[in-house]
C-alpha cells in the first residue's frame, strides 16, 4: 500500500514537472516590465506569446542542417581480414564512404550493409542486406536494389581494398539511417544480382562474410 502511494506520488511529480518547467522557462520572457507597461489588454497579450514561442524555436533547426554528420565502423572476423569504414554526410545529402580493409585475396569482394549491428554470433549475426523498401538485390546503380548493396571493393596484390563509395541510400540520419547496422566484406564478388545464381538476387552470391563491424556515431560527427 505504502508502495502503491509512493509510486502515485513519484508520478504525479513526474508529470507535473515538465509543466513547470515550461511555466518557469516562458514566465521571464513574457512577464519583464516592458511588455507589461506597454500592453493594457489580454487579446494583444495573446498574438504575442505564440511569436515569442516562434522565433524562440526557430534557431535550433538550423543548427543542426549546418552539420557535418560523421560514423565509423571498425571490421573484424575471424580470419585476418581487417578495416576501417568511414561515413560522411553533409546535410541530407549523398553519404560518402571511405574504406580502407587489408588481409583480403586479390581482386573484388562484395561489400554490403546488413540490416543489424549485432556481432554475437560474428558477421552471421548481422542479419541479411539491409533492405527498408522490401526490394531484390541488385548493383548500386540499379533503381531495383537493396539499399545496403554497395557493390565490390577491389583489393590489389597486397591483398589491400581501398575505396570510396558515394551512396544516396544510407543516410546517417532519419527513418533509414545506418548507424547501428554492420558492414560486411565478403569472401567473393557480389553478382550484383545478375549471375543467375539461386542467391543472386538475395545476396549476389558473394560468399563468406569474412570481416564486419557496426556503424558507430563519431564523436565529432554529431553534436
Ligand atoms: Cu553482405
Ligand atoms: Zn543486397
Amino acid at each position: 500500500m505504502q508502495a502503491a502511494i509512493a509510486a502515485m506520488a513519484a508520478h504525479t511529480l513526474l508529470s507535473a514537472s515538465p509543466f513547470s518547467y515550461t511555466l518557469l522557462s516562458t514566465f521571464p520572457s513574457h512577464s519583464s516590465p516592458p511588455l507589461h507597461s506597454s500592453f493594457h489588454g489580454v487579446s494583444l497579450k495573446l498574438p504575442l506569446r505564440s511569436n515569442l514561442t516562434l522565433s524562440a524555436v526557430a534557431p535550433k533547426p538550423l543548427t543542426v542542417v549546418a552539420a557535418t554528420k560523421k560514423a565509423v565502423a571498425v571490421l573484424k572476423g575471424n580470419s585476418n581480414v581487417e578495416g576501417v569504414v568511414t561515413l560522411t554526410q553533409e546535410n541530407d545529402g549523398a553519404t560518402t564512404v571511405k574504406v580502407r580493409i587489408t588481409g583480403l585475396t586479390p581482386g573484388p569482394h562484395g561489400f554490403h550493409l546488413h540490416e543489424y549491428g549485432d556481432t554475437t554470433n560474428g558477421c552471421m549475426s548481422t542479419g541479411a542486406h539491409f533492405n527498408p523498401n522490401n526490394m531484390t538485390h541488385g548493383a548500386p546503380e540499379d533503381e531495383i536494389r537493396h539499399a545496403g548493396d554497395l557493390g565490390n571493393i577491389i583489393a590489389g596484390a597486397d591483398g589491400v581494398a581501398e575505396a570510396t563509395i558515394v551512396d544516396s541510400q544510407i543516410p546517417l540520419s532519419g527513418p533509414n539511417a545506418v548507424i547501428g547496422r554492420a558492414l560486411v566484406v565478403h569472401e567473393l564478388e557480389d553478382d550484383l544480382g545478375k549471375g543467375g545464381h539461386e542467391l543472386s538476387l538475395t545476396t549476389g552470391n558473394a560468399g563468406g562474410r569474412l570481416a564486419c563491424g557496426k556503424q558507430n556515431k563519431r564523436k565529432d560527427g554529431f553534436h
